[in-house]
């Protein structure tokens, strides 16, 4: 009798993981992590993370290296968690903005970027809050990216 309730939840279980994989698969997450080099590599719609300043051009003798490619709001960066070095966010309608916040959850302070904004660098960035209006080191610090609409935040 134990071992049958035993079998028995160990097929729920199974069930169940199985579907919690097939409901979160990698095309539906809005980070994709790609290697490359320069602002043409990140596709339209998207802000991509490079891990080296310069958009990864000067990166393995010109051969890149990683790119994070966003497509929707994520409350974390999977294998590039306080990685990006230099962001191109290549936005455009619907999307008025991109802010990238140095927490997971959107947490702690951001950096704004509107559409086809260019940071070669994350070095010397103005933040939000402010706090005393100096620029601050924002390099490999991005934990989390939020996509603002032209319809929000009116
Ligand atoms: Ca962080």
């Amino acid at each position: 009798m134990i071992k049958k309730v035993t079998l028995a939840l160990t097929l729920a279980l199974t069930a169940s993981l199985a579907s919690a994989a097939t409901t979160a698969t990698a095309a539906d997450h809005p980070v994709r992590e790609i290697w490359g080099k320069g602002k043409e590599a990140c596709p339209k719609q998207a802000v991509c993370l490079y891990q080296d300043s310069d958009y990864n051009n000067d990166s393995h003798d010109g051969r890149g290296r990683r790119i994070w490619v966003i497509t929707g709001s994520t409350t974390t960066i999977p294998g590039g968690d306080n990685e990006a070095s230099s962001v191109y966010a290549n936005i455009d309608f619907p999307y008025s903005s991109v802010e990238l916040y140095e927490h997971h959850d959107f947490g702690g302070r951001y950096v704004t970027n509107t559409g086809g904004s260019e940071r070669g660098t994350l070095k010397g960035v103005h933040v939000t809050p402010s706090g005393d209006g100096w620029a601050v080191n924002f390099n490999d610090t991005i934990s989390s990216v939020k996509f603002t609409r032209y319809d929000e935040g009116f």
